[in-house]
């Protein structure tokens, strides 16, 4: 029997496990990345590991999401994460280089290699061919220091392309229409392997837009196979000797299908508040624009913003319009100002920021009041821009430089010619230089931190019962960005645990924080995908640090279930739904925590005498961990 890309990937790199839906396997990981947001505490726990340098073949460390610099904390981040870097033999980008994923796809990420980073967006990669896959830090961590990463088989599905894309739809529509389809929860476990005639037409950074929003159908990753346009970027980016075909079988087996029709597709967007609320462009016909962004990870390659001038040339925003744009890269930039494309941005009014995440992760460039903000980004959760009543709008960057001009929704049709697809031209200029490769003499670097960069506390071990309150009760698709907040203020603060907890769960519920330190330990009950988005760990720091000891669920996001196991809070799921609506803030549970088996269900009393089934998906592995309290605290005693 043939096989499909994702069984090659991981059959080279098992370590350990079958290949069966659902089962733990445990993957060789050949690369890693790590960005500042979450950076700072996978390299903390790095240095906790105590490995020296790293024993992946690459291991890179991003700075793009807060760049700001606002006071000591941010700029004591970076100076720390150079050092850690050089120390341990990793590559470094430094603040305003680009957006590591975008970086990542240009400089370093390869077909058939796996790749894990601490940014759920890493699946970028699979646009290239790799196997890349969002993780906590500490499971990054792990992987720095030579360890396999763990993840469920997952099931591979086949994204069967027909047809080809024709005038404004763009690659952005084929993944808001699978969102569409299949919703953010769609995706759990799953991989998205993309096949099918429609593949040869479809750029490298027209992939690297699909696969990277696979993100937000909470799959384990995405993949395009390595054909003939993948040895072309690479070869244009100067590294075709990295290049190797990587296509399915013939006869290749897929878990399930799913087929789009390209030549079907037409402009779409993702209305507020969730990526999957996916409609055609011109049934909002008619709505106010009051600002448009363009760039992230997902939209700001070379072609996104070359089309974006191209439109842009020789017209001007309305007033009551802004344009941001944040390129992905200075590659990208380069390109565009060798050719000239700077000046038509200038003049149409765009403001034109750094080669960062900017406004995606609510870095200035919030929309006013209530305001409409239509971004290229992949996130449009409530309050992420930094506005809580913000109304966020996701589309491509071809429509969202035509809506800029328009200042509100407009139908395609009277777009006019689309604008061309735009191939990388012959001579990709380098930026290779502006990278900090390690030094020779490691031992002469001395790791500097400051006084906002705290070391991990030690947690306790479970205890045999977990008895405490529930103390916040939330509903269906809680995101991470609702559990910890992005923005300016809050991310300063991710290498300091104690300081970042108080921010926890503080748009959903100020009063979360005083009730916890009152209880001294607590329970959160969620509903179904509980935990989706972010790969963000101080969604489970935070908690842990505030003594929540279970987060009881009708189903999780696959990260942060990860990020629960890892840092030792019981992951538990109702047997029966309806006993959510059985539960209210304030219920007191007792759980018989040493009674857990893997898979197996306990009966949690309640304080009003009721009797609630849970189970568990852990494996046996990841239980002892929790008992344990928390991954550290396991590879410890394993050491010892
Ligand atoms: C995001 O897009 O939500 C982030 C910010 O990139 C996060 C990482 C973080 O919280 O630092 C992610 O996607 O994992
Ligand atoms: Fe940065 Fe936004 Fe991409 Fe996250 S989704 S990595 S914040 S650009």
């Amino acid at each position: 029997m043939g096989m499909n890309i994702t069984h090659k990937i991981i059959k080279k790199h098992l370590v350990s496990g079958e290949m069966i839906p659902g089962q733990e396997v445990g993957l060789r990981i050949d690369q890693t990345l790590t960005q500042d947001a979450t950076g700072t505490m996978a390299w903390l726990q790095y240095e906790a590991i105590g490995i020296g340098e790293v024993r992946t073949d690459l291991s890179v460390s991003y700075v793009d999401h807060n760049t700001l610099q606002m006071g000591f904390r941010n700029p004591d981040d970076h100076r720390y994460l150079r050092t850690v870097a050089a120390k341990s033999g990793a590559v470094y980008s430094p603040a305003g280089t680009g957006i590591c994923h975008q970086l990542h796809l240009e400089n370093f990420a390869k077909p058939g290699a796996t790749l894990i980073g601490s940014d759920s967006h890493t699946p970028t990669a699979g646009g290239i061919g790799s196997m890349a896959m969002g993780a906590g830090g500490l499971s990054v961590a792990l992987a720095m220091a030579g360890e396999a990463y763990f993840i469920p088989m997952p099931k591979v599905v086949k994204v069967e392309l027909t047809g080809e894309l024709t005038g404004w739809a763009q690659g952005k529509d084929v993944i808001l229409e699978l969102l569409r389809i299949l919703t953010v929860k769609g995706g759990v476990n799953k991989v998205f392997e993309y096949a099918g005639p429609g593949v040869a037409a479809l750029s490298v950074p027209d992939r690297a837009t699909i696969t990277n929003m696979g993100a937000e159908l909470g799959a384990t990753t995405s993949i395009f196979p390595s054909d003939e346009k993948t040895k072309d970027f690479l070869e244009k980016m100067g590294r075709g000797d990295e290049y190797m075909e990587l296509i399915a079988d013939a006869d290749a087996e897929y878990d399930e299908v799913v087929t789009i029709n390209l030549s079907e597709l037409e402009p779409m967007v993702a209305q507020p508040h969730m990526p999957d609320v996916v409609c055609k462009v011109k049934d909002l016909a008619g709505k106010k624009i009051d600002q448009c962004a363009i760039g992230s990870c997902t939209n700001s390659s070379y072609s996104d913003l070359k089309n974006t001038a191209q439109i842009l040339a020789g017209k001007q925003t309305p007033p009551e319009t802004d344009l941001l744009i944040s390129p992905g890269s200075k590659q990208v930039v380069k390109m565009l100002a060798r050719e000239g494309l700077i000046e038509p941005l200038l003049d149409a009014g765009a403001r034109i920021l750094e080669c960062t995440c900017g406004p995606c992760i609510g870095m200035g460039g919030s929309p006013t009041s209530g305001g409409v903000s239509v971004r290229t980004f992949n996130r449009n959760f409530e309050g992420r821009s930094g506005t809580l009543d913000g109304q966020v709008y996701l589309v491509s960057a071809q429509t969202a430089a035509r809506l800029s001009l328009e200042g509100e929704f407009t139908d395609p049709a009277t777009w006019g010619p689309a604008p061309e697809r735009i191939e990388l031209p012959e001579d990709v200029p380098s930026i290779r230089n502006l990278f900090v490769f390690p030094p020779d003499d490691k031992d002469a670097v001395e790791i500097l931190r400051g006084p906002n960069i705290i070391a991990l506390e030690d947690f306790d071990t479970l205890p045999e019962t977990v008895e405490a309150k529930v103390l916040l009760k939330v509903e269906d698709n809680i995101t991470t960005d609702h559990i910890l907040p992005a923005g300016a203020e809050i991310t300063a603060l991710r290498s300091n645990i104690p300081a970042i907890s108080q921010y926890i769960f503080n748009r959903v519920d100020e009063g979360f924080v005083g009730r916890m330190k009152d209880a001294g330990t607590g329970i959160i009950l969620g509903g179904d995908n509980y935990g989706q988005g972010s790969s963000r760990e101080h969604a489970a720091l935070g908690p842990r640090h505030l003594g929540v000891k279970a987060v009881i669920t009708k189903s999780l996001a696959r990260i942060h279930r990860a990020n629960l196991v890892n840092f030792g809070i019981l992951p538990l799921l109702l047997v029966n739904s309806a006993d959510y609506d059985k539960l209210s803030e304030g219920s007191g549970l007792t759980i018989p925590a040493n009674d857990m088996t893997p898979g197996g269900t306990i009966d949690m009393t309640t304080d009003t005498g009721e009797t609630i089934q849970v189970t568990n998906d852990l494996t046996k592995k990841e239980l002892e961990i929790i008992q344990s309290g928390g991954l550290l605290n396991a590879v410890r005693n394993s050491a010892s």
